[in-house]
């Protein structure tokens, strides 16, 4: 009995100075391993009459108990302490200087973007965001743009390949081909199919089309607005963009020019010119010397609120859609938007925005 105390004695003291995981590990084995020492005590009991393993059997066993406890505590011991020192390791040095100037610029469709929602929510717009990836229904059908439309040709969207969804849906949700959205107005589709008016909302955000040239990319920038409330006329859009067309171009001698157009989701729709004058052989925004186009716009078509599950007769309201992308080019001066994605730095040095130069309506929207 004194030589099981005195084992186990020497076992956790020996254990308890273990220097670290290895030496432990190799303890363990000495112990409890299947040729150990304590594993070799407990094989003894096998051949002891009953009285003596009545006697011996406690001790025995109390004694491995005590050895297998005394590494468990030296093993989390010595792992906590391996874990404090990787992380006392590990620390990082806040006290690192600082980039002389600061790196990166804000891209100009950011700017323009934030631009656009700090003018809009002004005027009681939220802005309303959904997926690129959209189905036919809520890009074309709901808008009333028919099959025959030319808009839904091959060349003009992009279909994601699906040979078990053939042709169009009928309705919200029923398996209608997957593209590209074309424009953001599945946003307001969405927005009128979820919730009920009144609602005024922005939705910018990228657009895809098959069209590449100096003037399309075949992603592009595009913000679209939706009024839908009782009573509304034309003369809401008209002071609509009118205010958001001064405010964006910092001047009052906006002046806007509507002509007839059309598009399939308005009724009737109107083309809005902005008034420019020639100065030093520049075009400049403001007077009425000549005229370019800015933006697409319109009563919302009866057939768009009633497919959105809307009584027309109760239910008005007027849209409006332009391209970021071009509005930043009028207001910032650069003449190719294929510039705008090719990620050159000399290019985003020239054009970018300071990342602290928030657009407020307070400092000038673009200041
Ligand atoms: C709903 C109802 C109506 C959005 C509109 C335009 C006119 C328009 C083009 C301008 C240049 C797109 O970037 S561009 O190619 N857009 O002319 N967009 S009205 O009308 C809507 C949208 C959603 C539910």
């Amino acid at each position: 009995m004194a030589d099981l105390q005195q084992l186990e004695l020497d076992a956790v003291a020996r254990i308890g100075a273990a220097a670290d995981l290895s030496a432990l590990e190799g303890l363990r084995v000495e112990f409890l391993g299947k040729q150990g020492s304590v594993s070799a005590l407990l094989k003894t009991l096998g051949g002891m009459s009953p009285d003596e393993r009545q006697s011996q059997g406690p001790l025995i066993n109390g004694l491995r108990q005590s050895v297998s406890d005394a590494i468990t505590a030296r093993k989390a011991a010595l792992e906590a302490a391996e874990l404090e020192a990787k992380l006392a390791g590990e620390t990082i040095d806040l006290t690192l200087p600082a980039p002389d100037s600061a790196r990166g610029s804000v891209h100009p469709v950011s700017q323009v973007m934030d631009e656009l929602a700090e003018i809009f929510a002004d005027m009681g717009f939220a802005v309303a965001t959904g997926p690129e990836i959209e189905d036919d229904w809520r890009n074309f059908t709901a808008l009333n743009i028919p099959e025959t439309h030319p808009a839904r040709a091959m060349h003009d969207t992009f279909y994601f390949p699906d040979e078990k969804r053939a042709g169009p849906a009928a309705g919200p949700g029923e398996g209608g081909r997957m593209l590209l959205r074309t424009h953001t107005s599945p946003v307001q589709i969405r927005t009128m199919t979820a919730q009920e008016p009144p609602i005024r909302i922005i939705a910018p955000g990228r657009v895809y089309r098959s069209d590449s040239d100096a003037t399309h990319t075949p992603m592009f920038h595009q913000i679209e607005g939706l009024v839908i409330d009782k009573g509304i006329n034309l003369g809401h859009l008209k002071w609509t963009l009118e205010t958001f067309l001064r405010a964006f171009f910092e001047r009052d001698d906006v002046v806007l020019r509507l002509r007839p157009s059309y598009f399939p989701f308005t009724e009737p729709s109107v083309e809005v010119d902005v008034g420019y004058t020639v100065i030093k052989g520049k075009r400049v925004i403001g007077g009425s010397e000549g005229w370019m186009e800015v933006l697409g716009s319109g009563m919302v078509n009866r057939k768009v609120i009633e497919a959105c599950g809307l009584d027309p007769d109760e239910w008005q309201g007027f849209a409006f859609g332009t391209g970021v992308d071009r509005l930043a080019m009028l207001k910032y001066g650069m003449d190719d938007l294929r510039a705008f994605f090719d990620g050159d730095i000399r290019w985003l040095r020239h054009y970018g925005f300071a990342a602290l130069d928030v657009p407020t309506l307070s400092g000038g929207v673009g200041a």
